[in-house]
């Protein structure tokens, strides 16, 4: 074949086969088997390998995947990737629409209601409308490059119908037919099936030979943005239709809902056409639709104010209490843990469940070989919801907590209003396997590779007493242990040594102080920059900051005044591990461009939207300095309703005064 020839007949092919995977995932309905395409892919491979110089990226072949990826590299998110807070029934909408209301001071509120599918959370990158990048959550900051198994789901266009550059988020997952058939074949060939879709797409999408990967099979729908340098529509309904005119896949189903009646009417409709939906579903979501609140409403450590997950009812099932055994925490809170017969139940199977303090197994009645119900507490975390006295045969045993602490025997006590028993032995061995097991884990240090097991292990075998000791592991330290070969031995080591790395936050989380969590450690880390300066801080410098209350701060300077955390810090410092935060601190964020920017404010009056420490929090966020009284300084004075003197100043002196309705349009516009 002559090349001109070739090429008509590789851009018809081409045609032929976008259309074909438009008729599979659009309109559902297929019009050849895939015996029949998988025909057509074969000639286009043909001919493009005949005629290499005319491959382009975004032909169908370049969706097959090349060679086995060593490992998956991290991606940072430029824009993080939060998940969803979740509401579990009608009360918890209401509360969540009034929650917008009141900030927005408005009395109407629009929102979209979409499908919650059940899958992958997937970030997309597109420059100039080319697929040039694909990504997994991972723990919303960082996660992994997929988009070889990514680029052959058929549904994710490799090239878009206008050459934007965005990121887009969606759900991977796969259908309920192709789980079918793909556990029928794991079943023939004698291997493990997968629970449940998502963890077959999951499965899938985290292969590493993208032949093997059956992301084939998968399928994708988009629901928001990430980065966009692009101008957007206004309201998240006509983004949505603005991402499906650039060619992505978005669900039908959503819907725009003008007050919370209609979300949970839309919620209802949903419940019943959940089973005759070709995918599953584990809720709804339900968004603001006007996109310029977004800013204004922020986020919390993880999730954003202006969506939240209905999530269904939980499933139920009923087992046997074998057991009940004591776990010792990392802070040596003990808690009781209900060890089942394991039962099947959302999808996993459930063998243990935390019954969190004696005093619920006393309020629940429960008994040792009692027949009990339990549930997925938002469908993840297994829970003992009651007994069943009826199926008593006498047999059952009493439970009692023991009086010593099952790991060092030293004896267990109830601090002051505390309903938890504690083990207060510093040196308790279960209390500090806890601890590092804490320091290495996703949110704090990040080790891949370093889970419980392995700590547990390595402890157990005396290489580490603390987490200082993590760095100095080597090779020989690692090999004996269960399941280690060299390889992720290596793995492992490149990736201890890459945690030295890490922004003073994830340390400071990691260090596991008491009361100082992800977002505390956050903004102790943006206030102070470096561990340095903050292990020297006094209660009272402490105390100033916005969202660190006096117990933090006497907890944080009883930590750093520990001899031995002074040693174990300069241990890691010793090993190179980073201190100093790598982010944007306080000072930083507000040189960024905002309307309160290094502006000085004066709140007066009552606002019906918020209240003066919330309108404060806001304008500091926005790197603005409020402070008491108006004078030539003040660039602004907000005024609410009955302003006083403050407002007769700021009018004498000529100082902007901005209105409620204003303040809040700014809090919008940033
Ligand atoms: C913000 C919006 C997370 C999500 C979101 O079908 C955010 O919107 C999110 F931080 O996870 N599974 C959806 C689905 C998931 C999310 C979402 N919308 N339809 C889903």
């Amino acid at each position: 074949m002559q090349k001109a020839e070739a090429k008509n007949r590789i851009e018809e092919l081409r045609r032929e086969i976008d259309q074909h995977n438009v008729y599979y995932h659009e309109q559902d309905e297929p019009q050849i088997s895939d015996a029949e395409y998988d025909i057509l892919m074969r000639k286009l491979l043909e001919l493009e390998a005949q005629f290499p110089d005319l491959i382009v990226p975004e032909s169908p072949t370049q969706r097959v995947g090349g060679e086995p990826l060593p490992h998956f590299n991290k991606v940072e998110h430029e824009v993080p990737m939060l998940s969803l807070s979740n509401a579990f029934n009608e009360q918890d909408l209401r509360d969540f629409d009034e929650r917008i209301k009141r900030l927005l001071g408005t009395t109407e509120m629009e929102y979209v209601c979409e499908l919650k599918v059940d899958g992958l959370a997937v970030s997309l990158l597109y420059e100039e409308g080319r697929f040039v990048r694909g990504a997994t959550r991972g723990d919303g900051q960082i996660g992994e490059d997929i988009t070889q198994n990514l680029k052959t789901i058929r549904s994710l266009p490799l090239k878009l119908n206008k050459p934007v550059t965005l990121e887009v988020r969606g759900e991977a997952f796969m259908p309920r037919s192709a789980f079918t058939r793909l556990n029928e074949k794991k079943r023939e060939k004698g291997e493990a099936i997968f629970a449940n879709p998502r963890n077959a797409a999951a499965g899938s999408l985290r292969q590493l030979d993208p032949k093997l990967a059956a992301a084939r099979s998968l399928d994708l729908f988009l629901y928001g943005t990430g980065m966009v340098q692009e101008e957007t529509p206004p309201t998240h309904s006509a983004y949505l239709d603005w991402l499906a005119e650039l060619g992505f896949r978005i669900n039908p189903k959503r819907r725009v809902a003008r007050t919370i009646e209609e979300v949970v009417a839309y919620i209802d409709e949903m419940e019943q056409a959940r089973a005759d939906l070709g995918y599953e579903i584990d809720g709804i979501v339900i968004k603001v639709n006007e996109r310029r609140y977004y800013h204004a409403l922020g986020t919390t450590a993880k999730s954003p104010r202006w969506a939240i997950a209905y999530k269904f009812p939980a499933e139920e099932a009923v087992t046997v209490l074998r057991d009940i055994e004591i776990k010792v925490g990392r802070t040596g809170a003990v808690t009781p843990t209900a060890i089942l017969e394991p039962v099947s139940l959302a999808g996993t199977t459930v063998s243990r469940a935390s019954l969190h303090n004696e005093e619920i197994i006393r309020e629940k009645g429960l008994m040792l070989g009692d027949h009990v119900k339990v549930k997925k507490a938002g469908d993840i975390i297994p829970e003992v919801i009651s007994v069943l006295e009826e199926k008593r045969t006498g047999a059952e045993r009493e439970f009692h907590m023991p009086s010593s602490c099952p790991a060092c025997e030293s004896q267990l006590v109830h601090l002051e209003e505390e309903v938890a028993l504690r083990c207060i032995n510093p040196e308790c061995p279960a209390q500090i396997r806890e601890g590092m097991i804490h320091f290495v884990s996703r949110g704090a240090m990040n080790i891949d590779g370093l889970g419980e097991k392995v700590i547990i292990q390595l402890f157990e075998a005396g290489l580490i007493q603390s987490v200082a000791d993590l760095y100095t592991l080597e090779e020989k330290d690692l090999l004996p242990l269960d399941r280690m070969g060299e390889k992720s031995v290596n793995n492992l080591i490149a990736a201890i040594k890459r945690s030295k790395e890490n922004s003073m936050e994830r340390l400071l989380f990691g260090l596991g102080i008491r009361f100082v969590g992800a977002k505390a450690a956050q903004i102790l880390a943006e206030h102070f920059g470096d561990l340095e300066r903050l292990r020297h801080a006094s209660s009272e410098e402490l105390e100033e900051i916005e969202g660190i209350g006096p117990r933090m701060a006497d907890s944080v300077r009883m930590y750093f005044a520990k001899p031995e955390v002074e040693q174990m810090l300069m241990r890691l410092q010793q090993e190179g591990v980073n201190f100093r935060y790598k982010g944007l601190t306080q000072a930083e964020k507000g040189a960024v461009d905002s309307p309160f920017a290094d502006k000085t404010v004066v709140i007066t009056g009552t606002m019906e939207a918020m209240g003066r420490k919330e309108a404060k929090e806001k304008i500091e966020a926005l790197g603005g300095k409020v402070t008491g009284s108006v004078s030539k300084k003040t660039d602004y004075v907000v005024a609410g309703a009955s302003a006083g003197s403050k407002l007769e100043k700021a009018k004498e002196l000529g100082v902007d005064v901005i209105d409620e309705a204003r303040f809040l349009q700014m809090l919008a516009d940033d």
